[in-house]
């Protein structure tokens, strides 16, 4: 080996270090969620609302001083979007669609999905398309006493929109969250936690239909995939790879959209991760939703920051989103 070799050995080493991408976590909020969902980062007051599913809240936190204003409702409450207008927001109720104006707290019930089912069949994810039209997953309750699972294959993917209505677009799901769409509108992703995949769909923006199901990600089969790894929220950032993340595992891991394979991971330091997503002033950083329940009063000590929303901040250009869609009312 000459001095030449030995010297473009040393400075191909420097490139790779260099190009290593560092992320950085912190909680960035004083409150602690029973179950933090349905992240959305509010583009125009620069606060990411988020719910408490379990004690039924709509929260409105400012990342800067990690104060939450949080306003209590009457049933589950899986999601937040704001209007438009900027005023009201719409929030699930188990399965009903309902207006909340924030100034006045006052609560407009929209529509009820499967109102034959009286509320068993519930939301849990809704994501408004580029056109504003809603899209809404849901599980359906177990009935037997004292069981508080789902039941499996009884979810369904549902459009709502303004005026038609609800309809049922794809059936046989067992609890899946997060709905992303690819940037030129041609695939929805959407993941199963319970069933550990993440399905892909041909998407027609024009229809509001779904077509042609493939499994993008078994994490069953897939080694990149812990056995603790169940991919729940999901989001997209400018490149057009995936984030999921990963309940159980505390972790959100970067997805290439045509292999699924896991191109990045990022540590987070609460097991039960429940939802990203990209926000901030430039959109490149991301806030992650977590969850406290499951620990009992013993292991809360041993995570502090459970519960809370974190936020990833990273030296990569590429780490950013795009503002999100809004409802279309
Ligand atoms: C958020 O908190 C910061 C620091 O306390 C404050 O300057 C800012 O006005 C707050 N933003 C909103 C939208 O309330
Ligand atoms: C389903 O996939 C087939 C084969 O790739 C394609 O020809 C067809 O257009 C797809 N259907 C829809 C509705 O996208
Ligand atoms: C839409 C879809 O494929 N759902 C699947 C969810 O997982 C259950 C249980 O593994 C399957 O039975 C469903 O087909």
């Amino acid at each position: 080996m000459n001095f030449h070799t030995l010297c473009l050995i040393i400075s191909l080493s420097v490139t790779y270090s260099v190009a290593k991408v560092h992320y950085k976590v912190a909680a960035v909020e004083k409150m602690q969620s029973d179950l933090g969902e349905g992240p959305h980062w509010d583009e125009k007051q620069h606060v990411l609302w988020h719910t408490d599913i379990n004690e039924f809240k709509v929260c409105r936190l400012n990342v800067t001083s990690q104060d939450s204003e949080c306003h209590k409702l009457t049933d589950i409450a899986t999601f937040v979007h704001p209007y438009p207008n900027g005023e009201d927001l719409l929030v699930s109720q188990r399965n009903k669609l309902v207006k909340l104006n924030w100034k006045t707290k006052k609560v407009t019930v929209l529509d009820e999905v499967a109102p034959e089912l009286k509320g068993q069949e519930r939301f849990n994810e809704g994501q408004p398309d580029k056109s504003g039209r809603m899209w809404l997953a849901t599980v359906t309750d177990s009935l037997t006493p004292g069981d508080h699972s789902v039941l499996p294959g009884k979810g369904n993917l549902w459009t709502w929109e303004s005026g038609k209505g609800f309809t049922k677009r794809t059936d046989n799901f067992y609890l899946t969250n997060g709905i992303t769409w690819s940037h030129d509108q041609k695939k929805l992703f959407i993941n199963d936690s319970r069933a550990r995949k993440i399905y892909v769909f041909d998407f027609d923006l024009d229809k509001g239909t779904v077509a042609n199901k493939t499994i993008l990600i078994d994490a069953e089969t897939r080694t990149d995939w812990t056995v603790n790894d169940r991919p729940d929220g999901l989001t997209i950032d400018i490149t057009g790879h995936l984030w999921a993340s990963c309940i159980g595992n505390g972790r959100v891991v970067k997805i290439e959209p045509n292999s699924g394979d896991i191109v990045d991971t990022c540590a987070i330091p609460c097991p039960l991760t429940t939802t990203p997503v990209f926000g901030g002033p430039n959109m490149d950083q991301m806030f992650i939703t977590t969850a406290y329940k499951n620990f009992g009063p013993d292991q809360r000590p041993a995570h502090p920051t459970c519960g809370k929303v974190h936020r990833i901040t990273s030296d990569d250009k590429n780490f950013a989103g795009s503002v999100a869609n809004r409802p279309n009312l």
